[in-house]
This record gives structure tokens, C-alpha cells and sequence, in this order.
């Protein structure tokens, strides 16, 4: 990998967002995501470059530290306001076509349900791995869902449920989306979530933390649900 690339990998795996910002103390005063990412792209460094090899590389690590408990939920939240500094000088070349997302997935927080910090992380996660995220918000429900659908075409939906009332939820839109887009792959995690359920109501994959959902989606859409056999 190039200089500037490992910079911003770095960047992005210790949350330093910019110049201006104190953390990590040992990057203190010196250049964050934000200008690397932007002198990355003024030296001619093609933007693609920047996301497959930096921001994604960043973002893989961080996910793999997170999931083996080596940091911790504040230094995934500084990782991602790192990677989305770097993602606003990106941003151009997604509506230009010059560099293209793998893909599109729709997430969600369940009906009944206004936990939205883990679903955020999952959905920052899975835009610094190289995906189109449409964040719908939180207290969907299946009309929801299948609306966005069938507006924007996704690959995936994720559902997200912090509640143990409300996870409940899922079986009805998970059931409803597999029977009017048998094409789309849904996908469930957050708290109260297990493999089993996940079965029980027939996602198509269910992962603990961020990383899980992005390895599946990654990975042709036919991973077998996490924790299986
Ligand atoms: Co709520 N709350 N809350 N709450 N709240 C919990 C979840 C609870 C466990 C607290 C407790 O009692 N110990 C409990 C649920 C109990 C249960 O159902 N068994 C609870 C309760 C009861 C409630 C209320 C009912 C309280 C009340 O009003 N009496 C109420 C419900 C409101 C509603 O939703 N209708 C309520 C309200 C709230 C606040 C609004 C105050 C606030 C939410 C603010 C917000 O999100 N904007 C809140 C909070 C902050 C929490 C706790 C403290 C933290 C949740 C959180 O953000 N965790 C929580 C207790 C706890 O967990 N310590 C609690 C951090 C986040 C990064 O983790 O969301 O798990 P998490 O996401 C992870 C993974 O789960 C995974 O990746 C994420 C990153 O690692 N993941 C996915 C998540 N979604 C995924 C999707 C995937 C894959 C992975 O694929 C699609």
C-alpha cells in the first residue's frame, strides 16, 4: 500500500478525524482523515484507491478489534467520524459514477423500537466496507420497508431490535419482505438477538456486531447464519 493510503488507514483505525482533533494524544497536531483523504485525491490517487484501499482497510481493522474486544464502542464511534471526514471528498465520485458501491442495503430500527445508536454503527460500518446505506430510521414497520424496497432496489435489509418486545417484530417484516422480493436478503442483529431466532423466523443471517453483517454481505449473499454448524 501507497503512503498516503497507509495515512489514512491509520487515520481511520485510530479515529484521528482531522487536524484539529485530540484524539489519539500520540497523532496530536498532525494531519487527520479529513486532509489526507483530500491531498490523496489532489495528488491524483484515484478515488476508488482511496475507498478499497484505505477506508475499507481502516474500517476492517477496526471491525476485527472491535468483535475480539480489543477496543472499545468509543473508539469504533471516533473510527467512524474519522472514516465519514474522508467520506465527504468521496462522495462526489459516488454521484458521478466514477467509483460504485457494491451495493445497496436498507436498515432499519424494528416498529416499537427507538434504539438507534447500534444500528447507526452497523450502518457506518457497512458504508466505510463499500456499500450504499439508506438509513430508514428508527420504529419501522413493514410497510415501511417494503415501500423503500420497492423505491430503491436494495440487495439487503437490515433489521435492528434493542427490545425484547420488539424484536418480536422482525418475524412479521422478515416474512413479508421473503414473500413479495424473494430476491432480497434480510439480515438481523442487536442485543436481545440470537442465531436461533434468527432461524426461527427465517432471516437470511443474523451477526452479533457490525463486522458479521458486513463479512455476509460481502460474502455473495450466501453465508449461512452466523453461529451455524
Ligand atoms: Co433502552 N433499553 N429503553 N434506551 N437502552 C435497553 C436496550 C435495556 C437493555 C436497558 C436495561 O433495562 N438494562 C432495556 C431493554 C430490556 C429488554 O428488552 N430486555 C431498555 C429499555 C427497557 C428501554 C425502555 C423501554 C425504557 C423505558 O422507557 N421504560 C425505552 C424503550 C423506548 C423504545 O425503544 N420504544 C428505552 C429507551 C432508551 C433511550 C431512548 C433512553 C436510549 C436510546 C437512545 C438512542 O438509541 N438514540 C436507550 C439506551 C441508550 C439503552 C442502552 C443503555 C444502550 C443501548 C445502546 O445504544 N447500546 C441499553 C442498555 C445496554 O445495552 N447497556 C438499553 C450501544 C449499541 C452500540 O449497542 O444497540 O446492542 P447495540 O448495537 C450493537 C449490536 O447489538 C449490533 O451491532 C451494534 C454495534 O456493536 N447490532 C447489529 C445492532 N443492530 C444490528 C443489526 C445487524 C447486525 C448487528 O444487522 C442488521
Amino acid at each position: 500500500m501507497n503512503e498516503p493510503l497507509q495515512g489514512i488507514a491509520a487515520c481511520v483505525e485510530k479515529g484521528k478525524v482531522d487536524l484539529n482533533s485530540p484524539h489519539p494524544a500520540e497523532l496530536s497536531g498532525q494531519e487527520g482523515a479529513d486532509e489526507l483523504t483530500r491531498k490523496a485525491l489532489d495528488e491524483g490517487i484515484s478515488p476508488n484507491r482511496v475507498l478499497t484501499e484505505a477506508l475499507i482497510i481502516g474500517m476492517e481493522r477496526v471491525g476485527v478489534k472491535f468483535r475480539n474486544h480489543e477496543i472499545y464502542l468509543p473508539d469504533v464511534l471516533m473510527a467512524a467520524k474519522a472514516m465519514t471526514a474522508a467520506m465527504k471528498h468521496l462522495r462526489p465520485y459516488f454521484k458521478t459514477g466514477e467509483i460504485r458501491h457494491k451495493g445497496v442495503m436498507l436498515m432499519g430500527t424494528v416498529a416499537g423500537d427507538l434504539h438507534d445508536i447500534g444500528k447507526k454503527i452497523v450502518a457506518m460500518f457497512l458504508e466505510g466496507g463499500g456499500w450504499e446505506v439508506i438509513d430508514l430510521g428508527v420504529d419501522v414497520g413493514a410497510e415501511k420497508y417494503l415501500e423503500a424496497i420497492k423505491k430503491h432496489k436494495p440487495n439487503a435489509v437490515g433489521l435492528s431490535a434493542l427490545l425484547t418486545t420488539t424484536m418480536i417484530n422482525m418475524a412479521e417484516i422478515t416474512g413479508k419482505i421473503k414473500s413479495l422480493y424473494p430476491g432480497v436478503k434480510v439480515l438481523v442483529g442487536g442485543a436481545p438477538v440470537s442465531p436461533e431466532f434468527a432461524r426461527k423466523i427465517g432471516a437470511h443471517s443474523y451477526s452479533p456486531d457490525p463486522q458479521g453483517a458486513l463479512d455476509y454481505l460481502n460474502s455473495p449473499l450466501r453465508a449461512p447464519l452466523r453461529g451455524d454448524t
